[in-house]
């Protein structure tokens, strides 16, 4: 049994899946022999209904000058977070007097907007690289892990904020009181929160297993989020579905009692009842599920192998850490994994060493299947790849179940 991070109950885990590596340490040769593993398991607290890993690597082996994860990598993602700041400027009405603060700001998606718009803006990103190109791009940052202690030093430097924003990063964050105490504090009398991150109910829904990896502490619910807003006497106001990152919700929060409450908050209370989101027999049957798939999967790649059929794979995601670790899918399986991210290429996929290459070479390639690890990139990646996989090529995806398309 474990305490749970929010509401210190015991809870138990529903799935165990084994040593994992850190999802973003790409391996050069040399750091081959020392990669860092940590156990991966999985449990739900019946009493806030969080959903949570029972252990996490810590803060500074994720997050760091070598990160290697950048937002900008989608054409998709950047019109997201263009439509994401307009409707903040548009709710808040803000202007050259207001002030916003973005927790995990990475390379500037969403800021850029901002100051384009001559709103005044501070991107908080700890990891050093990443906030380095958001500087390139004239945003203010503190390179920084955001707590409740610098909420304190930006208050006293700056000034209250009119809208704290968040994207893919409050379920990274087991110190979550400690941020919220931060937003708390930080936040103007008629300020809001807004975070988006994965949603529990479509993780469940399409058995996206692969969004559970390190960095992915908490995946987030109506119930969970409104339990902690309500702790640190706050009030989850809103929620907007979202179709990125293979299913998001979008959360908006305000001071208690200080703005109305939308009536999609009681809605999508109700429709996580209907599938019992809030009920532990619910989590019984998601190991079954994720074992089908990874049966199903396995069974194709090496059938494909057997009839010497050239597979490779498109995108070299977080996600995919849990999947070829899980799996045990290395490059006996796959050939190697393409991806537009410099850091990444001519290294080592975390774990089961499949070699990381350049996107460019992917057009070279010649394979018979892809395999889709940027699943929820589907739309913008097919469409990119339309004529070259016409040519007799086939995509293979596995989330909800294994499919060649
Ligand atoms: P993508 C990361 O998850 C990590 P990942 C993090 N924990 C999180 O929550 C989300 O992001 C926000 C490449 N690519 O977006 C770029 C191409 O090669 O699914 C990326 O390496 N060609 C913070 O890593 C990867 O695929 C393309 O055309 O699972 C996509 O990673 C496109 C669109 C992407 O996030
Ligand atoms: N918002 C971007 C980036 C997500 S990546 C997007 O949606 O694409 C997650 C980011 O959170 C990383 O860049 C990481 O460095 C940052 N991060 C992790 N812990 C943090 C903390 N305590 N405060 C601020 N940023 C944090
Ligand atoms: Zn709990």
């Amino acid at each position: 049994m474990t305490n749970c991070l929010i509401c210190k109950t015991k809870f138990q885990e529903f799935i165990d899946f084994g040593k994992m590596p850190i999802a973003n340490a790409f391996a050069s040769k040399e750091d081959l022999e020392n990669e860092y593993f940590f156990s991966m398991k999985v449990g739900f607290c019946e009493n806030c209904k969080m959903v949570q890993l029972v252990e996490q690597p810590s803060r500074e082996k994720m997050f760091h000058e070598n990160y290697a994860f950048f937002s900008s990598t989608s054409e998709n993602m950047r019109r997201h977070f263009q439509k994401f700041s307009k409707s903040v400027e548009e709710l808040q009405k803000l202007n050259c007097k207001s002030f916003v603060v973005e927790i995990g700001c990475n390379d500037g998606i969403m800021l850029e907007n901002f100051v384009a718009n001559n709103v005044p803006c501070l991107g908080i990103e700890p990891s050093e690289n990443v906030a380095n190109v958001a500087r390139e791009k004239n945003i203010e940052i503190i390179n920084e892990f955001f707590d409740e202690d610098l909420a304190k030093r930006i208050e006293n430097k700056y000034k209250k904020a009119d809208a704290i924003l968040s994207a893919n990063v409050m379920c990274h964050i087991p110190y979550i009181d400690s941020i919220f105490a931060g937003v708390k504090n930080l936040l103007n009398d008629d300020g809001v929160f807004i975070f988006e991150d994965p949603y529990l109910g479509e993780v469940i829904e399409k058995t996206s297993f692969d969004q559970i990896y390190d960095e992915h502490v908490f995946l987030f619910s109506a119930h969970s989020v409104n339990f902690i807003a309500e702790k640190h006497n706050l009030e989850l106001i809103d929620l907007n579905k979202q179709s990125t990152h293979g299913g998001s919700m979008r959360y908006t929060i305000a001071h208690k009692g200080k703005k109305c409450k939308n009536i999609s908050v009681k809605n999508w209370i109700e429709k996580e009842k209907e599938i019992g989101i809030d009920k532990k027999e619910t989590y019984l049957g998601f190991k079954d599920s994720v074992d089908k798939i990874k049966a199903d999967l396995i069974s194709l790649l090496t059938k494909l192998k057997n009839d010497q059929k050239k597979v490779v794979a498109y995108g070299a995601t977080s996600k995919s850490t849990t999947v070829t670790n899980y799996f045990g899918i290395n490059s006996n399986l796959i050939d190697c994994i393409y991806d537009t991210t410099p850091i990444k290429q001519n290294k080592f996929s975390p774990g089961t060493h499949i070699p990381v290459l350049p996107y460019e070479k992917f057009r070279e390639s010649n394979p018979d299947y892809v395999l889709l690890f940027a699943w929820n990139h589907a739309d913008e990646i097919i469409e990119k790849e339309k004529s070259f996989m016409n040519e007799n090529r086939y995509w293979i995806k596995y989330i909800p179940s294994v499919q060649i398309f």
